[in-house]
């Protein structure tokens, strides 16, 4: 049975919404515990409270260092209800039961985010915070440990429901809440203090790099991570100045990166053109007649999968294309430059990261990439190759019309920074389908048409995109199987590297069906 929630202790640097759910609390008969500025604030707004040096019998002291950190106040947490040894020991010893607790720590990653000094940073080291987290997590079956104020309502609803008590459903995934936030903030004071003590280059080799941020996490709560810069002087994420929003995640950086590695294939000079990712991977690309039309193009590719993705442009960031893109929520524009009107519209989302490389990358320059694997690294020269410079080879009877060969060319731009095995289907210079990371080249062909025909049904259109666009695929066409799916989907040109032992069955299944196909001799595997 869920016992009703009688006594909570509070203690939180974050004071944001504690005095309504401490209200809360009190209405709902539950006794107040607090610690020093805590306390003070609930006082204040007219709460009972009880200070926790009532209960430990000792005062805060030491600056603070020493407040709960004593038997009372983690007996209290940890004993297990119901067991005659722990309430033996409980009776003995005068320790009463804390139902739940809600902590949020000393703000050592903002401390580290405004770039305090070394004694400041030591003293947001929180030790009684995490202390009591994991005593309240840890003994979940009896206690609800809170560490986020969105949990508030949530909380205080189970009471609701039942009976004053909260739920063993909702008391475990709080703990599991609980433990990934003591992870976290274990894991940026490790960093900090690795890179306190020198352990702040690195060095493999051809490549090095220091550390410039530690991040939240990496790309789970539960993982490490950290930002490093190297001797790669490319204008990219690494370099940017953000002009708004909060810090970016390790997912954030990455597919910022992403999107900003495939904007660059598109040279500014020659047109105006927009990326929107997704997990790593594009889920719409568009030149335009200038940035809010490219936007509004490559957003017309997938506008669900859009939402809460990260847009690059190669060009200054015009107020027009800004304007567009906060109409849905996004998290992260990247741009060369923007006008002082842009940056206005985009600082009026609170959330939303705006980043301003300076330039874009020059996609010929081969720096290196890594990967580790267990027991070492893969190191490789990135893909620099473009397609501008291979050697096209039209190898079908028909010849690629010229606005056929301008979406062969965009496609093939496209499908080099898609995860393999990928396919492209592009139709006036914007992607209509996109078919990523499939371990059968036809599943990619597959899942892209199927997202184009999905696309045209929402969009009201009497048939799907596909039909008149053109294929590209980041490696050769095993078997014609691939080459013929997409001729049934509609597509009336290919571009592949070529260079299977059957490229003469795929050009015989292109030719049968008055498709025209180029091999461009360079493969763009991605993984
Ligand atoms: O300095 S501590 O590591 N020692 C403690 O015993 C302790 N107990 C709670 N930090 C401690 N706390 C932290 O104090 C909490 O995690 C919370 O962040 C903060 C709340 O202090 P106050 O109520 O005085 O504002």
């Amino acid at each position: 049975m869920d016992r009703p929630i009688r006594r909570a202790l509070l203690s939180v640097s974050d004071k944001t919404g504690l005095v309504e759910f401490a209200r809360a609390l009190a209405e709902r008969g539950v006794e107040l515990v607090s610690t020093g500025g805590t306390a003070a604030a609930l006082k204040s707004a007219g709460l009972a409270v009880r200070d926790v040096s009532e209960l430990t019998g000792f005062p805060e002291m030491m600056d603070g260092r020493v407040k709960t950190l004593h038997p009372s106040v983690h007996g209290g947490l940890l004993a297990i209800r119901g067991n005659a040894e722990h309430d033996a020991s409980a009776q003995e010893h005068g320790i009463v039961p804390i139902d739940l607790l809600l902590v949020n720590l000393y703000p050592f990653e903002q401390a580290l985010a405004r770039g305090a000094g070394h004694d400041e940073m030591v003293e947001n080291v929180d030790v009684g915070g995490p202390a009591m987290i994991r005593g309240a997590a840890k003994n979940y079956a009896d206690v609800t440990a809170i560490v986020d104020p969105t949990d508030y309502p949530f909380v205080l609803r189970a009471m609701d429901e039942n009976g004053g008590a909260t739920t063993l459903s909702l008391r475990e995934a709080l703990a599991a809440k609980a433990f990934a936030r003591t992870s976290a903030y274990d894991a940026a004071i490790a960093s900090y203090m690795a890179r306190h003590v020198g352990e702040s280059s690195l060095s493999w080799g051809a490549l090095s790099g220091s550390m410039k941020q530690v991040l939240r996490y990496g790309e789970n709560p539960h993982q490490t991570g950290s930002l490093w810069a190297t001797g790669d002087s490319r204008p990219g994420v690494v370099g940017a100045r953000q002009v708004g929003g909060k810090e970016l995640s390790y997912n954030n950086i990455n597919d910022t990166d992403a999107a900003y590695e495939l904007v660059a294939e598109f040279d500014p000079a020659r047109s105006p053109a927009c990326v929107i990712v997704k997990h790593a991977n594009p889920c719409g690309v568009a030149e335009g007649a200038d940035l809010a039309d490219a936007y509004r193009r490559a957003l017309a590719c997938d506008p669900v999968s859009a939402f809460g993705g990260i847009i690059a442009v190669n060009g200054t960031l015009t107020a027009e294309a800004a304007a567009e893109m906060v109409k849905i929520f996004t998290e992260v524009i990247i741009a060369p430059d923007a006008t002082e009107e842009a940056i206005r519209i985009i600082n009026g989302k609170k959330n939303l990261r705006l980043l301003l490389a300076g330039a874009v990358p020059d996609p010929r320059i081969g720096t290196l990439t890594v990967k580790t694997v267990t027991g070492g690294l893969i190191m490789q020269s990135r893909d620099n190759a473009v397609v501008d410079d291979a050697e096209l080879k039209v190898v079908t009877k028909r010849q690629p019309t010229e606005s056929e060969m301008a979406d062969l060319l965009f496609g093939y731009r496209v499908v080099k920074h898609v995860k393999s095995n990928a396919i492209v289907y592009a139709r006036g210079l914007a992607t209509v389908g996109i078919g990523a990371g499939q371990m059968s080249r036809v599943d990619a062909s597959v899942v892209a048409v199927r997202k184009a025909a999905e696309i045209a049904a929402a969009a009201g259109l009497p048939e799907s995109l596909v039909r008149g666009s053109v294929v590209a695929s980041d490696a050769f066409f095993p078997f014609a199987d691939g080459l013929i799916a997409a001729a049934d989907a509609g597509a009336t040109a290919a571009i592949q590297p070529g260079g299977s032992v059957r490229d003469q069955e795929v050009i015989e299944a292109a030719d049968a069906r008055g498709m025209a196909m180029v091999f461009t001799g360079v493969r763009h595997f991605r993984h």
